[in-house]
Formats: structure tokens, sequence, C-alpha cells
């Protein structure tokens, strides 16, 4: 076809288009219905809210496609350098609010549904979690790519499309059980099926040598074929025209059929056994942080690493031909180790099927990787046992070894003969069971290590890295973590997004949140804080409403609703929080009437899914219901105090549980939380934090000043990590508590015996006992300033004011510039 030929295609196709799709509200109603009939196909005369929802969603999902097209058609022409973010968890919740804010159509479709008879916010409701991941990590690489859309970043993301997400945790009798999180059941209006972009991923088999013309090359033939294919997510950015893609890989039988067996006649059994290769996608690992060698984990790892590399190296020869420009066109973002393999395929696929040499091959994929860590302690780190590695992936397993030969010939040259340090630093770990050392192939093969907070960093550099920080400092870097404003004050706390634009006469803010430090100089406006005060209540009802639907307890909306919500962890020290509601359970039993008025009423609230395998975290969760029938039964102590577990804590319970908290806890063992992200959403909706001076609360506390929270401890710990010190001083009070529990006060005396055990001096390793007397002391001053509306009002709105840093557009911009070397590539409107 001649350019003229295509031109004048191009043009006729154009002339029967309508131009893009109009936001009017006859013309989105007019789509709605259409979609009802066409692609729900239900009559537009009898659809449900649900059906409404799934029209809706598919009219959005229309006008997110033009844009996404154009965006990928201008990152074509322009051909800039792309960031290629791999992470194999991304928890992006709902995603309809998100869309239309970020396309600028919310006010619109809420006219049209209205005129049509629906609710927006009621068909909103209708849509269910994507739960791709865990917990921080997984819903940073979600805040991080609405920054990256918004900030017009020319990315991909990539990851892996889970069939089950993470489990639903449902409590019955105070004890959690997993269910599957099915969430396709209902299908996924978001996602594009591209059945036509898919590659074969290979496994197991055997590598030979061969040699052609004197030059010698290995050989992989596989053992195991298995196809994935592309579905596409489009992001949409803020205030932009752009909409970026994530890439997830689904698992499919591959096309190559085993005809041995379907020629001696065992058709039923090839069916089956190729429909096996889907099980590789189908369900999200549920953190313990203990890597056991699970070949399925690892097979998941492989599968969507070689995907990624094949759809980005076949992007990348689309245009060029020589591998020299690879490192100026393609940065890759490695989350954490778990696409690390990814390094090691790279390399692969540039000497075996590109045939580069080696020194070649090597400087160009140390050009092109940087990596993330997002663990504070050497048990957290990644390690796959050699054997396990060797049967799945023998071909990686030899460059592994070659990547770690080069090096060690490399280091003794210039550490010379320090034995203890060669062996640190080496990938292969000669234990019990040898294994490859996942960090040290990331920190190795990356030209950028990244930290997630400055403590974080200060950990990297002299305790976890510290003998590759000594080699290369100037690989080490940070960027304190952010979130994502539009997610976190936009969609989920309108009213505060409504009244911040008033105050600040703009809607700038939401594009740039430096800008909230101008409420400051409002912040003890009695004015402003009449209104901060009526938007706090507001989401106070709503969180009110959903705790007696989800638990059944009433809770009173003058009471201080203190809220710790996230993963079960024992150094996230919910069981600190539980045993202070025991100390403020037994102070209101023990006071006389008129010391009771004095008390300020609380509705202790907390959430969070503990590991299906972590049995202390899951007896953590029974102790928290057992002090909750105890205390919510006892009406002497009535609305003084309500303790409640909020089941199922995901992002859109995270939505309505933020904006409606006053207190939040973050209250880990110093030393133990890498950045923390929670309290950034809390900080930004104008919540007080009681925290420790832990990860990157550590920098809340610079911009806000330590005056306007309350702070557990007073500093860093000079060893945060070992837990052999005997705890210092522990007080009466924590005693007494532990031994309620022990004897049984909340029941279930055989079952917690074991938690009390581990509260003892010299088994305290998260310092529980050594903290408590300062957490209690921090929970007394937020009482006192509780009763004093205008001061707390006051640090809530600088609390606000002070969140600007905390905003994932910041944290991408310093990835930008000094980690991947992109720069924007802004769509024309
Ligand atoms: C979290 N890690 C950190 N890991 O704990 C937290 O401090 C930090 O703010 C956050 O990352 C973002 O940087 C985390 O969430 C996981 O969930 C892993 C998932 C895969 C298995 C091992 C844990």
């Amino acid at each position: 076809e001649s350019l003229g030929e295509r031109r004048a295609k191009a043009e006729k196709m154009f002339g029967l288009m309508d131009g893009f799709l109009k936001n009017d509200p006859m013309s989105l109603q007019k789509d709605i219905l259409d979609h009802v009939e066409y692609t729900v196909a239900r009559s537009r005369f009898n659809f449900d809210d649900f059906e409404a929802f799934q029209a809706l969603s598919h009219s959005v999902r229309d006008r997110l496609i033009e844009r996404w097209h154009d965006t990928h058609q201008h990152f074509k022409k322009q051909d800039p350098k792309r960031l290629y973010f791999l992470s194999l968890e991304f928890l992006m919740g709902r995603s309809l609010s998100n869309s239309v804010i970020n396309l600028g159509i919310r006010d619109e479709y809420a006219e049209a549904l209205s005129q049509l008879g629906f609710e927006y916010e009621v068909l909103a409701e209708q849509e269910g979690d994507a739960a791709l991941g865990n917990g921080g990590l997984a819903r940073l690489s979600a805040c991080q790519m609405d920054s990256l859309a918004t900030l017009d970043y020319p990315v991909w993301g990539y990851g892996l499309r889970y069939q089950y997400g993470l489990f639903r945790q449902v409590i019955v009798d105070g004890y959690q059980h997993e269910q599957p999180d099915y969430w396709l059941n209902f299908g996924n209006p978001w996602e594009i099926e591209r059945i036509q972009v898919s590659y074969s991923v290979k496994f197991y088999g055997m590598v030979e040598e061969k040699a052609s013309n004197g030059v010698k090359y290995k050989v992989w033939t596989p053992g195991e074929t298995v196809e994935a294919v592309a579905y596409d997510n489009p992001i949409p950015g803020y205030g932009t025209r752009n909409a970026i893609n994530l890439r997830l890989w689904a698992a499919k039988p591959s096309g190559q059929y085993d005809l041995e067996s379907y020629n001696t006649g065992d058709y039923i059994n090839a069916i089956v056994n190729r429909q096996k290769a889907e099980t590789i996608s189908y369900v999200l690992y549920p953190d313990d942080r203990s890597y056991q060698g699970k070949e399925l984990r690892l097979k998941q790892q492989y599968f969507f690493v070689s995907a990624s590399v094949q759809d980005i190296i076949r992007r990348f020869k689309d245009v060029h031909d020589n591998f020299d420009e690879f490192p100026d066109k393609v940065a890759f973002q490695i989350n954490d180790t778990h696409p690390s393999l990814a390094i090691v395929e790279v390399l692969r696929v540039l000497i075996d099927e590109e045939c580069l040499d080696w020194g070649k091959a090597w400087e160009i994929v140390c050009r092109a990787f940087s990596f993330t860590t997002h663990t504070v302690n050497t048990e957290g780190l990644e390690k796959i046992p050699v054997d396990l590695l060797g049967s799945l992936l023998p071909r990686h397993l030899q460059i592994m070894y070659d990547i770690n030969h080069r090096f060690m010939e490399d280091l003794k040259r210039k550490i010379g003969q320090d034995y203890s340090r060669l062996e640190r630093m080496s990938i292969v770990e000669e234990g019990i069971v040898k294994s490859i050392r996942m960090a040290n192939l990331s920190i190795i093969c990356s030209h950028t290590v990244n930290g997630v907070s400055r403590v974080h960093f200060e950990l990297l550099k002299t305790r976890l890295f510290k003998d590759f920080y000594d080699l290369w400092p100037q690989k080490f870097q940070y960027k304190t973590n952010g979130v994502t404003q539009r997610r976190w004050i936009v969609v989920s706390n309108p009213g505060l997004c409504s009244l911040i634009s008033k105050w600040l006469g703009t809607e700038a803010w939401i594009r740039n949140v430096d800008l909230l430090a101008g409420l400051r100089e409002h912040a003890s406006n009695p004015v402003l804080q009449q209104e901060w005060r009526m938007t706090k209540t507001i989401n106070k009802m709503r969180l009110a409403d959903y705790i007696e639907t989800s638990t059944g307890v009433k809770v009173s909306l003058d009471a201080m609703f203190d809220v710790q919500v996230k993963r079960i962890h024992e150094y996230k020290r919910q069981l600190l929080n539980i045993l202070g509601i025991i100390y403020r359970y037994d102070c209101i039993k023990n006071m006389n009437k008129s010391d009771r008025k004095k008390v300020v009423p609380r509705v202790c609230i907390i959430g969070g899914k503990a590991a299906p395998g972590y049995e202390v975290a899951k007896k953590i969760i029974k102790l928290c219901h057992a002090v909750a029938d105890k205390v919510n039964n006892d009406d002497d102590v009535g609305d003084l105090l309500k303790v409640v577990f909020i089941p199922d804590y995901n992002v859109s319970v995270a939505e309505l549980v933020i904006p409606g908290s006053d207190l939040s806890q973050h209250i880990s063992t110093v030393g133990h939380e890498a950045s923390g992200t929670g309290s950034m959403k809390f900080l930004m909706n104008g919540c007080l934090l009681l925290a420790t001076a832990d990860g990157s609360t550590v920098e809340i506390i610079e911009e806000i000043g330590v005056e306007n929270m309350f702070l557990v401890g007073t500093k860093l710990h000079e060893d945060p990590q070992s837990g052999d010190k005997p705890a210092p001083g522990v007080s009466i009070q924590f005693i007494r508590v532990v031994s309620m529990v022990r004897n049984g006060y909340f029941g279930f005396k055989e079952y917690f015996n074991s938690l009390c055990d581990s509260l003892e001096d010299d088994k305290d390793f998260y310092k529980l006992g050594a903290d408590f007397s300062s957490y209690l002391e921090a929970q007394a001053m937020a009482d006192r300033v509780f009763v004093n509306k205008e001061k707390w009002t006051c640090m809530s709105i600088l609390s606000t004011a002070g969140s600007g840093k905390f905003s994932s557009d910041r944290t991408i911009e310093e990835y930008a510039k000094h980690a991947w070397g992109i720069e924007p590539c802004k769509c024309p409107f």
C-alpha cells in the first residue's frame, strides 16, 4: 500500500467517525443506554443497579480508550526513552471514580445518571476491588501509576493478572477465615483482552553447548511452554490527555500440541494437562514475608518477566536495530526483588538470541535497571534454592553463576582475600540449602538501588547492604514514598476536597500538592475550623453506618475515632494497641462516677488481614475480638469505650475509614517499617497521628512539627534490630494488662498463652513492654487535646497542610530525574 493510499483510507475512516465522544449529559445518557442494550445485553427498560454500573463503566472505558490510543500514538511518534515498571503486585482497588475524576467528567456523569433516575454514588458502590496485591508495596505501585500518568511520563506497567486476588477475610467467632477472591466472576470492564498479543514462555528442559564456525553458544530446549496473553488496563492521568497502560499477563495453554499423546489416543488427558498451564496466574501469594522456595511462585515470577521482556524488546526492535541504543530508550524499574529475573532474562536474550557478546550485553543491562527494596531485615530478602532454579530455569542459573564468577573476581581484586565479606556479597549462598540471593543479584546488576525513606536508606547503608554501599556508594539513593492525593483526597473525601479548594481559591493543589501549605495561614480561623469539623462529622457518620452494618456495633459520633488499619504483623504492634485498650477499660472500670465524666469517649477501630499461615497474627485478631466482646457488652462502660474489628480491610474500605478517623496509629517497633504509607493517607485527610519515629514518620514529623502529632518513644533506638537485650523497665501497668489476658479475663486462656509468653522480658522482641508507658502517655495526651476542639482542629488542618511532601508525584519526579532518566511526553489535547 502506498503512502497516498494509506492516507486516503485514514481520511475516509476519520470521516465516518463522529470525532471524539461527547461528554454532555445527553450524549452520556445515550452511551450508557447503548451499553445496557448492546454490551450488557439487557433491555433499556429493565436493568438493575449492577447492570447500570456495568454500562456506565463501559461508557467510561470508551473515553479512556480514546485517550489511551492517542497517548500511544504520540509515544510512538516521539519515541522517547520509556520506563517499564515491573511489579508482581498492583493493588488498584476500584477504578470507576478514579477514572471519571481523572478524566474530569464526574459531574457530567452524575447529572446524566440522575436524569435517568440513578444515583452515581449508589452505582459506584457496585464495583468490587481489584486486589492483585498484599499491602504497602502493591498499593504504592498503584499510586505511582497514577502519578506517572498524571505527570505525562512515557511508561508501561507490567504485572500478573491473577484470577484470585488477595483472599477475603471472614470472621467467624472472632477467628479469621480465608475465602477465595474470584474477582473476575462478574467481569472486569476495565481490562482489554489482547488475544493477538501473546508470547511463549519456556520452563524446565536442558541446555546444550553448540559451536558454529568456532564460536560456542548455548541452546536451551524447554520441557514445557506456556502462553502469556496480554490484558491491558488503561490508567488515566489527571488534568492531561495522557493515559498509560498497565499490561497484565494471564497464562494460557500453549498452541504447541503434544502430538505424542494425541497419537497414542490419550486425547482427554492431553487436554486436561494443557489446561494446567493456567494455574500459573491463578492465585496471588498472601504475604508471610518468609521465602519458602515455592516452585509456583518462581514460575509466576519468570512467567511475567519473560513475557514482559519479550514485549519490551519487540517494541524496541520495531524502531531500532542497534542494541547500543537500548539503554537510551529503555529503563527498567524492578519493584523489590520479585521481578529481578528480568535482569537475567535480558542478558539471556541479548547473548543467546541476539548474539551479543557478554561484555556488550552486560553493559546494556547495567545501564538499564533500577531496583527498589521495601525491606528492612535480612530475613525479608528473597532467596531461591539453586536446585529449584536449576530445574525450572537451567540457562538462567548458568548466567547467574557467570555473573557471580565475574563479580567475585573483580571484588577480590578490589578488597583482597576478605573471605567473610566475599561470602556475604556473593550471589550464591552456600548453606544447608544452597540458594541464590536475589537482592545481591539486583544490586550488582542495577545502576541505582533505592530505599523508600531516609531512615530506610540509613539502614541500607549501615546494615542490610553495608558491604555493597562501601563498594558502590554512588549507586545508593532513597526516594521517600508518597501516595496520590487524587485517590486519597479527591476520590475518597469529596467534602474535604471542596473545602480545601474553596479556602485555597483553586483546584491546582490536585496536581501540585505543595499548595496545601497555603492552608497553614487559615489553621486558626474559626470559620474554616467550623467547616473542617463539619466535614469530619459527615465522614464519621458514613463510617459509623459502615461499622454498624459490618460489625453490628453502634458507635457514638462524639467519641474519638481511633484507628489502626494495616496488615496484621507483630512488628506493626496491633498487640500494643489492644493492650492499651485493655488498660483504658481497666481504668474506666476502676473509676468513680465523677472521674468517669472526664473520660474522653473512644471508638477503637482495628482492621487488617493476617497471612493465612501466620499463627501469631491470627491470635492477635482473635484477642481483638475477645476484648471487643467483653468491652462492648459491658453496659457499665457504654459509649466511653467501644472496640471494633472491621473485617476484610481493603482499598475501598480504606477509602471509607481514613476520611472518618480522628486519630490513627502507626506504632511499629523502631527500625522495622521501611517507610509506611498508610500514615500519609491519614495525614492528608487531617487525621492526627499517634506514631513511633519509624520509617517515613521521621520525615512527617519534620514537615508538620512534633507538636502536631503524638509521638510514642522519643528517639531512634541505637540498635533497632537486636532483640537480645532485655527490655528496659517494664511498667506495672504492662504487667497488669498482660496478666489479665493470661488469667482468662477475656476468655480463651489457653489459646492466648503463647501470645502472653512472647511478651515476657527476654522474649519481647518487638519491645512492647519497653514502649508501653510511652504509648500510654501519648494516648493520654491525645485525650487531653481532643477535648480542646480548637486546638485539635488546628492540628488537623496543619496535618493536611504539611502533607505536600508525601505525594507520589514528588516521589515519581525524583525517580524520573535521579534513577530512570526519563522526560515527560505530553499528548496534545
Ligand atoms: C512495604 N512492604 C513495607 N511488602 O513494609 C512498607 O514499610 C513500605 O511503606 C511499603 O512496602 C512500600 O514501600 C510490603 O508491602 C510486601 O507486601 C511483600 C509482598 C510479597 C511478599 C513479601 C512481602
